[in-house]
Formats: C-alpha cells, sequence, structure tokens
C-alpha cells in the first residue's frame, strides 16, 4: 500500500480548499492523473498523483480544507492492465503505448470506430429535429457527405459527415429530436498506424472538455472508439479549471462572460455563482418576460361557425413566429419610407443581360441593393450594431455581412451574403442565387444562416407598394423592397415616366435616430439613383 500526501504547493503556502475530488475507492489511479482540484490563494489547480494502482481509501472531501502533507489517498500498486472493453482515459493512454508497441513489433494494428455526434449548430441551438435519415448501417460514408436532415429553429438543413468509413451503427431515428452533441452513428474508419491513433487519443484525452468522456478501447478485437466532432476547444478560452467550467455549464452559463476574480483573471467557482446571482437579479427585476403583462386570450371555439381543420406549425413557422415576436415586442419599430428612381439602373440592369460572359447570372434590383447596402453601412455604422441592453452597450461590427429573405415552401428563410464589401455585383449575384436555391432545396447549411448585420426584404418580384418589414434581431435595421413601377414624375415643366422603386425602412429607435435614418435611407436613394458612383467598385 502507497499513501498519497498534498505536496509542495509553492513558497507560502500551507493549505488549500478542495474544489473537487476528482476520484474515487475502486479507481484504477495513473502517474500523474489528475487526484484534486483545489484552490489556493495565488490560484485553482489540479494535484496530480505521484502513485499509481487500485484507489482503497480517499480520506478527503469537496470543500474541505487540506493542508500539506496530509494524506489524501491510499493505494494498492498494481501494473495497470486494463480488464474491461470500456475503460477510462487513463487506460487508453496505456492502450495507445501498447498499440505503439505493437506497431513497431509489426503486429496486427488496430481498427478504430468513431462516433460521430451531431455538431455545433449554431448560437442557442441546442436540438433539431431528424426529418430523414440518409445513411444506413453498412453503407460507406464519406467525408462532406450528407448523414442527416434535420430541422432546427432556423432551417432545414442536411448534416455532413467530417468521416470517411462504414457506418456500424445509428443511434438516431427518424422523426426523433437529437441533442447537439449527442452520438448519431458509429463509423469504422480505415485502420490508422498506431502512432497516429495514439496521436488521435492523446489529443482527445488532453482536451479539458472531454474529463468526462469514456474513451472505449476493446483491445482483443483490436477497436478503438474515439469522439470526433467534439466541442470545439478554444484555445483563447476563458481560463477555468474544469469543475468550474462544468459548473458553468450545468446552469447554463458561458464562462466567457464570466469576469474571473483569480490570479491572471482565472474564474473560480464563486465567479460563476456570483455572474449567475447577477443574471437572475436582472432577469427578475424585469420579470424575464417578452410583452410583459400581455396575457394571451384564450380562443373561440371556430368549429361553432364552421368546419376547420388543425394543423402542427413546422419548427421553422414556429421558431419564426417566436424570432418575429420577440423583435416586434423588444424593438421600439419605426419605418420610414422613400422612392428611388430607378429608370437609368434598370438601363444598366437590362444592358448586362447582354453580356455573353455573364450568362447564368441575372442582375436583378436585389443585386445593386446588396452592394449599395453594404457601403451605406459602412458610411453609417449605428446601422451596423446590435444593442446589448444588460451592459448597456452597443457593438459596433467591422464586417458586412449582408441577409436576404427568401421565401419558400417552408417559411421565411434569411440566409446572409458575407463580406459583400469584398465582392463585385457578379459574385454577389450569383452567391445569393446558390444560397435561395439551396434554402428552398433544403440545403442551406447554418453557417449560412448566421452573422448578419443587415438585412433586405425585396418583395417586388412579387408586387405590393410599401410594407413595414420587422428588424430581424439582433440586427438593428431592415431594408423593405416593393415593387418598381412607373410613374409621372414632374421634371423641368413635364411629368415623364421615371421607374420609381418604393423603399421602406425600419429601424431600431433605440440606437438609430429618425434624423439618421432618412439621411441613411437618402444615401441610398442617390446611390441607386447614380449607379455608376458604385458599379465600378
Ligand atoms: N421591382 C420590380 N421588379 C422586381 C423587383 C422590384 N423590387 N425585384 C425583383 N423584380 C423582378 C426581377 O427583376 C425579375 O424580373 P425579370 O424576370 O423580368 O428580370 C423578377 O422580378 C423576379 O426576380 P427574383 O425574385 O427572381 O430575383 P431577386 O433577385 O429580385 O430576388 C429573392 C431574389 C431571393 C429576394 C426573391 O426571389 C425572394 O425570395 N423574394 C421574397 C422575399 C420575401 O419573402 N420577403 C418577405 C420577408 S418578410 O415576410
Amino acid at each position: 500500500m502507497k499513501e498519497f500526501i498534498l505536496p509542495e504547493l509553492g513558497e507560502n503556502i500551507e493549505s488549500a480548499s478542495i474544489l473537487k475530488v476528482l476520484v474515487v475507492p475502486g479507481d484504477i489511479l495513473e502517474f500523474d492523473q489528475a487526484v484534486l482540484e483545489i484552490e489556493t490563494d495565488k490560484a485553482t489547480i489540479e494535484v496530480p498523483s505521484t502513485v499509481s494502482g487500485i484507489i482503497k481509501d480517499v480520506f478527503v472531501k469537496d470543500g474541505e480544507k487540506i493542508k500539506v502533507g496530509q494524506v489524501i489517498l491510499r493505494v494498492e500498486e498494481i501494473e495497470v492492465q486494463p480488464q474491461s472493453t470500456k475503460t477510462t482515459q487513463t487506460e487508453a493512454k496505456t492502450v495507445s503505448a501498447k498499440n505503439d508497441k505493437a506497431a513497431r513489433d509489426n503486429k496486427p494494428q488496430a481498427s478504430v470506430v468513431t462516433e460521430f455526434k451531431l455538431p455545433e449548430l449554431g448560437e442557442n441551438i441546442e436540438s433539431a429535429n431528424v426529418l430523414k435519415l440518409l445513411v444506413s448501417v453498412g453503407d460507406v460514408i464519406q467525408k462532406e457527405q450528407g448523414i442527416l436532415e434535420i430541422e432546427t429553429d432556423k432551417a432545414t438543413i442536411e448534416v455532413p459527415s467530417t468521416l470517411n468509413g462504414k457506418v456500424v451503427e445509428l443511434f438516431v431515428k427518424e422523426g426523433t429530436k437529437a441533442k447537439v452533441g449527442q452520438v448519431v452513428l458509429r463509423v469504422e474508419t480505415s485502420i490508422p498506424q498506431a502512432n497516429e491513433m495514439k496521436t488521435k487519443v492523446e489529443t482527445a484525452l488532453t482536451a479539458q472538455e472531454k474529463k468526462e468522456e469514456t474513451i472505449e478501447i476493446v483491445r482483443g478485437s483490436a477497436t478503438a472508439v474515439i469522439i470526433d466532432n467534439q466541442p470545439k476547444i478554444n484555445l483563447q478560452s476563458a481560463p477555468a479549471a474544469p469543475s468550474v467550467r462544468r459548473l458553468a455549464r450545468e446552469i447554463g452559463i458561458d464562462i466567457n462572460q464570466v469576469p474571473g476574480s483569480g490570479s491572471g483573471g482565472r474564474i473560480r467557482m464563486s465567479d460563476v455563482k456570483e455572474y449567475s446571482k447577477k443574471l437572475h437579479e436582472n432577469r427578475d427585476s424585469s420579470s424575464g418576460q417578452v410583452g410583459i403583462g400581455i396575457k394571451a386570450e384564450s380562443l373561440p371555439d371556430f368549429s361553432k361557425f364552421g368546419e376547420v381543420e388543425r394543423k402542427a406549425m413546422s419548427n421553422i413557422r414556429s421558431k419564426t413566429a417566436d424570432h418575429l415576436s420577440y423583435a416586434w415586442a423588444t424593438i421600439p419599430h419605426v419605418t420610414q419610407f422613400d422612392k428611388a428612381d430607378i429608370t437609368d439602373l434598370e438601363k444598366i440592369r437590362k444592358g448586362f443581360s447582354s453580356i455573353p460572359e455573364q450568362d447564368g447570372i441575372k442582375l436583378t434590383v436585389t443585386s445593386f441593393l446588396l452592394k449599395i447596402a453594404s457601403s451605406a453601412i459602412k458610411e453609417f455604422p449605428q446601422f451596423n450594431a446590435s444593442v446589448d441592453m444588460e451592459k448597456k452597450e452597443i457593438i459596433y461590427k467591422k464586417y458586412t455581412n449582408i441577409g436576404v429573405a427568401v421565401d419558400t415552401e417552408n417559411g421565411l428563410i434569411v440566409p446572409v451574403v458575407k463580406n459583400v464589401d469584398q465582392k463585385n455585383i457578379f459574385q454577389l449575384t450569383k452567391e445569393m442565387n446558390e444560397l435561395a436555391e439551396k434554402a428552398r432545396k433544403r440545403k442551406i447549411g447554418l453557417d449560412d444562416l448566421q452573422g448578419g448585420c443587415f438585412t433586405i426584404s425585396n418583395l417586388g418580384g412579387i408586387g405590393g407598394t410599401y410594407f413595414t418589414p420587422i428588424v430581424n434581431s439582433p440586427e438593428v435595421a431592415i431594408l423593405g423592397v416593393s415593387r418598381g413601377t412607373f410613374e409621372p414624375v414632374y421634371k423641368d415643366g413635364h411629368f415623364i415616366p421615371r421607374l420609381m422603386l418604393p423603399l421602406s425602412l425600419s429601424y431600431d429607435h433605440r440606437v438609430i435616430d429618425g434624423a439618421d435614418a432618412i439621411r441613411f435611407l437618402r444615401w441610398i436613394v442617390v446611390s441607386l439613383e447614380n449607379p455608376s458612383k458604385f458599379l465600378i467598385q
């Protein structure tokens, strides 16, 4: 039997508080494995073991104060020989070392089964409905191949594989809900060299977030299960011990938002608790409700008046409803109207359509508006912003990504054209059309739906005069475009026919004043009326 005692922790540090005991009796302990997470006056640290074997006794518990030199554990020394098919990370290390040796000895090597988990789907998206499984057990799949068709709050998308290999197990069914991080399937991937495998296993082991994950290594059949698609490790993530992160995760706090009071900004348990308390206080003071005091009216029994049919809302419809209600209820909207004379622009647009090399790219007024809007939000930065009411801050964005509302069979979808300022009108048109096509075919990726700064909603292809678009929160403005029609315009003593485009700019009055809004909209009108100005960009 061996004892493990709390080692020297540094000059003048005689004791520490235990935040978490990371082992229990019966665990197989490896040399260097973290035993305790402790907090001293200076830092929160993990204490590694200096012994190995089976843990017989643990003499300390969470929250206790311990002294340097105090006995922490008693361990029965054994040679660690993993027996079971399911082993811990510790064992995984041992096994990877063994495989390494096998490779050197030219022995048959391990095959690898990798778990594919439902990847991050975007901010605040925790789960999705599985609409369709696109693969079956036994299928050989390739990277980028669609595995699932899912419906999230924002869109219906295909989830692509990040692996090559043969599907050996499927864990989700059509019509069920899958959570982000949930194992979707297992894939037998090509047999790696032991060295490669070791690297993979060790990479998996070093990631803090994966401490609780189990890596299965089946030596008999020489199969290793490696977790793929783990949450990405943010190299610049907030400095905090795993237990602190775990607590934050469990209570739904973004650790990166928590101010750390420890040395070097390290985040302690108490910081997470304090942050959570403040959030609750803020929420309580505003009752955390949208539409405070508005009581839902109960619906009448419509069947008394005639035949009715009830249909469940699609996920997109229900989330669009939530999102727009939220935006409508929380943003003080004002809509400003104006008209642009696009007669000259229309001539240019038609002229471009006869250029053979532009075949397949049909310019429309939306193409020009994309370019103009990106210049406009650069010129008027308060239109490329978001409001953080909690911190009483305005966030100004230095990039120009523009969303374009697309009408699809499944509802309204707003794909985002990225870095509009860096692309010409043809590139923008091509990209916008591809995104609209993807949205309509339910092939849009979540990346395509995120990161917008400003939105354009052009209903003019369908008709209409003016409308009042709802700001696409957390953006602060949206441009509604209606149908351009010929109107008599009084000029030089005569009425002449001009093609006039009705524009509606809705904006968030918390950050944008009426005078700025009309300046902004006028700027757009003048640009549309002087197309040569932006065409050379
Ligand atoms: N005024 C007059 N004509 C217009 C116009 C306008 N404002 N906007 C488009 N048109 C014309 C185009 O020039 C094209 O005409 P031709 O075929 O003669 O060249 C025709 O209408 C069809 O255009 P389009 O709709 O295919 O192309 P677009 O680039 O203007 O729009 C897109 C692309 C994706 C915005 C559009 O297809 C769409 O989905 N619009 C609906 C947006 C929507 O639903 N908004 C509401 C959101 S809030 O509920």
